[in-house]
């Protein structure tokens, strides 16, 4: 094989691993469970939601109304107090971040 064969094998394997690795970094963001619930929005501010919820049997909670942050990508911008929602979130380091944030009709 020549040196030249051998040194595109050695890109072609460099960027395999990038890929792989970009990959895994792209799993590791988004690990963690994804929550799905529906609530009425009791408050909404540019970074923060205050969502009266209904039971979410996967973390077994009850009823409630608590604070969630919004994503910056501006979900949730378009809806009021009084909205019934349909949303996902999941925990992040110190709060639980909305995912996606949808106003039931
Ligand atoms: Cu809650």
């Amino acid at each position: 094989m020549s040196i030249f064969f051998r040194a595109l094998a050695g890109v072609l394997l460099g960027l395999s691993l990038l890929s792989a690795q970009a990959h895994d970094h792209q799993h590791a963001a988004a690990a963690g469970p994804v929550y799905h619930a529906q609530g009425i929005i009791k408050k909404i501010t540019p970074q923060t939601v205050t969502i009266a919820h209904q039971a979410i049997t996967d973390l077994h909670w009850p009823p409630m109304t608590m604070q969630f942050a919004l994503p910056s990508s501006g979900e949730g911008t378009s809806l009021h107090p009084g909205d019934n929602v349909d949303f996902t979130f999941v925990q992040g380091e110190a709060c639980y971040q909305i995912v996606s944030l949808t106003a039931l009709r």
